[in-house]
């Protein structure tokens, strides 16, 4: 029964500046009162109602200022807690809420809300999303979703409070939701048809007074749009058409979306994306597909919104219209859909593509009724955004934990990376002690040398065939100090590179344990192979290197490449600091002169290395034997006791322990260096991820904080 229902109440019309300026942002159940009401006209019995059209609780008048309240284009600028003060709005752009609303909030600053969306917006679409943590696809969608309901409903309806009303009509397909808005509307400004879906681009119907407003790229800015010229032709899928028509009621526009259900996917998405910048919902599905997944998906996220919504069910069967009537009404109340507005479309013949006109006038004269009923508009636009604004208390700070996540994760990643060089570095203090590496070649070449005369003559100071110095390391042809030399050094060097290989191995262990390392591993070993391709290719197009070897395939978990030469270059480079230090330390000592240095170095390195970890268990120089025969064999406890005593009878006892000490440091410093090189190939990784702002979770809390005390 057509219009029964509608409460004709009576309601002081200030003229629209004056609503706009009453629009509550904080949830007020704006609504309930209308809801209770509504429900009731759902199970209405058959006949006494075919629409029906639900009430807003009603407003007094407020105090409103005339005009358009423009808020300008103030700076978003980044408004702590408490500035600018919520509470103390510049004088004109305070929004006053009388009577029983006052008791949820008495004032909206216009511009300090404008400003304070625009801040969080900025630091929404700040904030870090670097690394593959769990969540991070909800997260991102979550981003570009509170970006654009900020962008396409927020910001321009608090910039422009003015604006006709948007309805959004949604649902399933074949519903009749184009043949509704046509015979809204009058005319045929949106195309139906038998095929399913048939609209795939949305058709916004108001009034010619009105288009301006949707003209402008203000709502849904990113939506190019085109306006329609005569009656509807096929839409082109992305397009917004624009259709004015006198049939139209002021003040309010209908949006026609594309459907939610059919296998059309964009449709789909469309659909969310015009609800989210919409004032109004008007939800509509048939009787044959009301139960249908995507209804209460979508109607769910109505709820979830808390978006003003109403509810039309269509090709209603007159036959079995009680018992549809009110099964649909306990699925909508047992999914806590308490949307206020409830209308039935009882199947029934078209003309000329059009609904008979007590079918759907209910439905026109709610909408108009919304746009020119002061309390009702105060109420759809209050409801709605206060539903939005209400959202945002929970996703920022998911947003914020998540920024958190981010942070931590990096901190993590780069703590796990630093200790496995600490413990690689340890691993290397560890591995020149002890005789760990007085073993094997170095044991021999060492006897060779001790045994054959050739080590106490060098110490004398007399040449044994081979020259003193770096040279005698490339020296003209094997001598036994030579040899040894070599052994040491590449002891020394395997040392190195072995603690390397082992952090790298255990580093990237823990990274690839983490997904997000693990991404960040394989993404930066991509772009080394990439690199490692492009070079060679490179080389064999311009022939640099053409007969060159293949390069090793850089991997984290092995050393670098180039590490085993510049371990060879820094051994090298210690070896002859200290040799400058045993010239200038044995120049005043009867040490066989400057010519002793080579072979006094060598005793050196060997008794450094032979130097246990505790110095309790030193052998030298008190109880030599003693300690050499606990110690192993006789020929490995002669490599650590020989060098130490022959260096003590050479220098000294202090200072031959401030030479072993000097070596050790040096040696030590410069494999820190080596190790700290290698670690770089981590923190780059981790720097070339874009930085995590670490307070940026903090910012967005402060974001979100200023908003909800601007409401
Ligand atoms: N008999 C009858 N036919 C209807 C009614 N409503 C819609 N139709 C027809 O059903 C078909 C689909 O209607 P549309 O208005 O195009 O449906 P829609 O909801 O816009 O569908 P999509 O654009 O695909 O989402 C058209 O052929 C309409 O003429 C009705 O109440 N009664
Ligand atoms: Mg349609």
């Amino acid at each position: 029964m057509e219009g029964k229902g509608v409460t004709a109440e009576e309601s002081p019309s200030p003229g629209r500046d004056g609503i706009e300026r009453r629009i509550d942002t904080r949830s007020a159940g704006a609504d309930a009162a209308s809801a209770a009401d509504m429900d009731e006209s759902m199970a209405a019995p058959e006949g006494e109602r075919e629409a029906d059209a639900g009430e807003s609780a009603p407003r007094e008048p407020g105090d409103p200022e005339p005009g358009n309240p423009e808020p300008g284009d103030p700076e978003p600028g980044d408004p702590e807690p408490g500035d600018p003060e919520p509470g103390d709005p510049e004088p004109g752009n305070e929004v006053a809420l009388p009577g029983a609303w006052q008791r949820s909030r008495v004032r909206v600053d216009a511009r300090l809300l404008e400003a304070t969306l625009l801040n969080l917006r900025k630091r929404i679409a700040a904030i870090p999303l670097v690394f593959d943590i769990r969540g991070a696809d909800e997260v991102s969608a979550e981003r570009s979703k509170l970006l654009s309901q900020i962008d396409d409903y927020l910001l321009p309806r608090v910039r422009q409070s003015a604006a006709p009303i948007l309805v959004a009509l949604v649902g399933s397909t074949g519903a009749g939701k184009s043949t509704l808005v046509n015979s809204i509307v009058g005319t045929q400004v949106s195309l139906t048809g038998v095929r399913r879906p048939t609209t795939n681009s949305p058709v916004l119907a108001c009034h010619p007074d009105d288009i301006g407003w949707f003209a402008e790229n203000m709502f849904l800015p990113t939506l190019p749009r085109v306006r329609q010229e005569g009656l509807a032709r096929p839409g082109r899928d992305g397009l917004l058409v624009l259709a004015a028509s006198e049939g139209m009621t002021k003040g309010v526009a209908l949006l026609d979306t594309p459907d939610i259900d059919s296998v059309v996917r964009a449709h789909h998405d469309f659909a969310y994306q015009f609800l989210d910048a919409s004032d109004l919902w008007l939800f509509m599905t048939s009787a044959s597909r009301y139960a249908d997944a995507p209804v209460w998906e979508i109607l769910q996220h109505a709820r979830e919104r808390g978006a003003a919504l109403g509810v039309v069910l269509s090709r209603v069967p007159p036959s079995h219209r009680t018992e549809l009537v009110a099964h649909f009404g306990a699925m909508l109340d047992a999914n806590g859909i308490t949307a206020n507005n409830r209308f039935v479309i009882p199947e029934t013949g078209i003309v000329d593509g059009m609904l008979p006109a007590d079918i759907f006038q209910p439905i026109r004269d709610w909408l108009t009724e919304t746009a020119h009923r002061e309390d009702r508009r105060v109420a759809v636009l209050s409801q709605t955004m206060a539903g939005v604004l209400d959202t945002f208390k929970v996703r920022v700070p998911k947003l914020a934990a998540h920024v958190d996540a981010q942070v931590t994760l990096r901190a993590g990643l780069r703590r796990a990376a630093e200790a496995g060089y600490a413990t690689a570095l340890e691993e290397f203090e560890t591995g020149t002690r002890d005789a760990r590496l007085l073993r094997g070649e170095v044991l021999a070449r060492w006897q060779d040398y001790a045994a054959s005369g050739d080590l106490g003559a060098a110490l004398r100071g007399r040449r044994s065939g081979h020259k003193s110095g770096r040279r005698a390391r490339k020296g003209v042809g094997p001598t036994r100090s030579a040899a040894l030399d070599s052994a040491l050094r590449t002891a020394v060097q395997a040392l190195v590179a072995s603690v390397a290989d082992r952090a790298a191995e255990q580093v990237t262990r823990g990274w690839r344990a983490d997904p997000a390392g693990a991404a960040l591993l394989a993404a930066a070993e991509a772009a080394r192979a990439r690199d490692e391709r492009a070079k060679r290719e490179f080389e064999s197009a311009f022939g640099t290197n053409p007969d060159g070897p293949a390069a090793k395939q850089p991997t984290f978990d092995r050393c670098s490449p180039d590490l085993p030469p510049r371990v060879a270059r820094a051994v090298s480079a210690w070896q002859d600091q200290l040799m400058r230090l045993i010239q200038h330390q044995s120049a005043s000592k009867r040490a066989g002169g400057t010519g002793a240095a080579e072979p006094l170095s060598l005793v050196t390195l060997v008794a450094m290395l032979g130097e246990p970890s505790d110095p309790a268990d030193a052998p030298w120089p008190a109880e030599p034997a003693s300690a050499a025969s606990t110690a192993g064999t006789a020929d490995t406890d002669e490599i650590v006791t020989v060098p130490r005593e022959l260096l003590t009878s050479i220098l000294g006892d202090a200072e031959s322990g401030q030479l072993i000490s000097k070596a050790r440091e040096d040696l030590s410093n410069r494999v820190r260096l080596l190790l700290d090189e290698e670690l770089l190939r981590f923190v780059e990784v981790l720097d070339a991820a874009e930085p995590v702002d670490p307070v940026a979770a903090v910012r967005l809390y402060q974001a979100e904080y200023s908003l909800e005390a601007a409401r």
